[in-house]
């Protein structure tokens, strides 16, 4: 009876899982108008070790994996090809260091709705395992984030 509580438990904080992979929290800000970017949010945790190496997305036409580093005050970003996933270590991608971005946005993102995800990690033997996520879009007035102001 605990285990099925827990079941509902983890569908209400819109979480998602494979059969070795776990991601949580997935959420997006609401876009300006005239915004083609946005950045998502997630908690990405495997059980082996593994690679994130791609991410779709039917609202945008292109999703890239971003790193960001400070080079002497500069803020520069850059799209990478995979993140890294360590055994059993849970990977935030946020608004700042690595983060995904949905590019080419194809409609606004509005509060409220959802973003259709899925997720793909590739482990060291090369099998694959997709995720299928939706990532809760919070309302821009509460971003406080410095990377959604900045232009892609
Ligand atoms: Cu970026």
């Amino acid at each position: 009876m605990r285990y099925a509580i827990a079941i509902v438990m983890l569908f209400c904080v819109a979480q998602a899982w494979a059969e070795n992979v776990v991601v949580s929290d997935a959420s997006a800000r609401a876009t300006a108008p005239g915004q083609e970017s946005a950045a998502i949010r997630f908690s990405i945790t495997s059980k082996k070790e593994a690679r994130l190496v791609a991410i779709v997305s039917p609202v945008a036409g292109a999703v890239e994996i971003h790193s960001m580093t400070h080079d002497n005050g500069v803020m520069k970003m850059r799209a990478i090809e995979f993140l890294p996933l360590p055994a059993g270590k849970m990977v935030k991608l946020g608004a700042s260091g690595n983060h995904v971005m949905l590019l080419n946005l194809k409609n606004p993102l509005k509060a409220g709705e959802s973003v259709p995800l899925t997720i793909t990690v590739e482990f060291a033997d090369k099998r694959k395992e997709k995720v299928n996520v939706s990532a809760e879009v919070k309302p821009l007035a509460a971003s406080r984030d410095e990377h959604e102001r900045h232009i892609h």
